[in-house]
């Protein structure tokens, strides 16, 4: 029995691997889910479904393999945005869970639905039901995620990260699946942006403190810089020094384990000192034998393979 808690692209491509060994249910952040043209879309549910459905555009690591943009086009000449590069097929992904969530069904319920349509066999659990989004206060006002990511660039400098998660209750199934576990592994995945607003919801980290579970994280950074995406800026703006000793610091309390990079193995004393176990490995996810080999290194780690 484990878990894996994740985000979006950089998870998946340790999924890429993990999925070959093990069958986690997968608990899922939901603070970058975003409201665009009228329609739920849910980038780190949707990159995790269809990184199990072996449909994800592996090249960018979002939206579905060989999609077409016609939807997008056309929108763009009714004069309306289009920096939401939502593809078409992707658009119909969003559209059913709209239309789902408007005959009351629970966002839960609803991604066990559409995956299961994809083939997908493996429990996918949105973190929480609620709309419960990250928001960032920046130098050029307060932004939603994708806002900042995608629309910004990722540019704006952050002076604050806001967790609309915070406070709010994890679904049950969530609860449930991270308490049964015998081993919960944290995916390389941005701290702050992924991670973070799961730990934020009500009753995750003491379900992850539940019984005698090992809980190992994979780091996203070596040598202070993240693999992808904006985790080193955003926590260097945060004050945080972008490091695997960072990592730790942030999951304190939770984390029995910690899988970093060969060039951080000088961390390691420091880590094992702090009472955890430090295992290492080339973290390089780049190909599927890559994901396939930082995957199994995680699972010796905690003693699941
Ligand atoms: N990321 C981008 O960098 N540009 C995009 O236009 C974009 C569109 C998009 C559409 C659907 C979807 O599910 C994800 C999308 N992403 C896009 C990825 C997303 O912004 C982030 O990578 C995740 O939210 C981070 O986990």
């Amino acid at each position: 029995l484990l878990a894996l808690l994740c985000g979006g692209s950089g998870s998946a491509k340790f999924l890429r691997g993990l999925k070959q060994l093990a069958n986690p249910a997968l608990i899922v952040n939901v603070g970058d889910n975003y409201w665009f043209y009228g329609l739920y879309v849910c980038p780190d549910v949707d990159i995790i479904t269809y990184e199990m459905a072996d449909l994800l555009d592996e090249s960018k690591g979002w939206g579905i393999r060989d999609d077409s943009f016609n939807a997008l086009a056309q929108l763009g000449r009714y004069g309306l945005d289009t920096w939401f590069q939502l593809g078409d097929r992707d658009l119909a992904t969003c559209l059913a869970r709209t239309f789902l969530l408007g005959q009351g069904l629970r966002l839960t319920e609803i991604s066990g639905r559409l995956a299961r349509a994809l083939g997908v066999r493996a429990a996918i659990l949105p973190a929480s039901d609620d709309y419960a989004p990250t928001l960032l206060e920046t130098d050029v006002g307060l932004l939603h995620l994708q806002e900042f990511w995608v629309r910004e660039g990722g540019r704006p400098r952050v002076r604050k990260v806001l967790y609309r998660t915070e406070g709010r209750p994890a679904t049950e199934e969530a609860l449930a699946a991270l308490r049964e576990a015998r081993a919960v592994i944290i995916a390389p995945a941005n701290p702050i942006t992924s991670i973070g607003p799961i730990l934020a919801l009500e009753g995750i980290r003491e379900a992850l403190a539940h019984g005698q579970k090992k809980v190992i994280a994979v780091s996203p950074l070596r040598r202070g810089e993240a693999y992808s995406g904006p985790a080193a800026k955003l926590m260097r703006e945060l004050g945080l020094e972008p490091s695997s000793a960072t990592l730790a610091r942030l999951y304190k309390g939770m984390l029995t384990h910690l899988l970093v990079d060969v060039e951080d193995e000088g961390l390691a004393v420091e880590l094992r000192r702090a009472g955890i176990e430090v295992a290492v490995e080339d973290l390089t996810l780049d190909t599927a034998n890559d994901s396939l080999r930082v995957a199994r290194k995680c699972l010796e780690a905690i003693g699941e393979l």
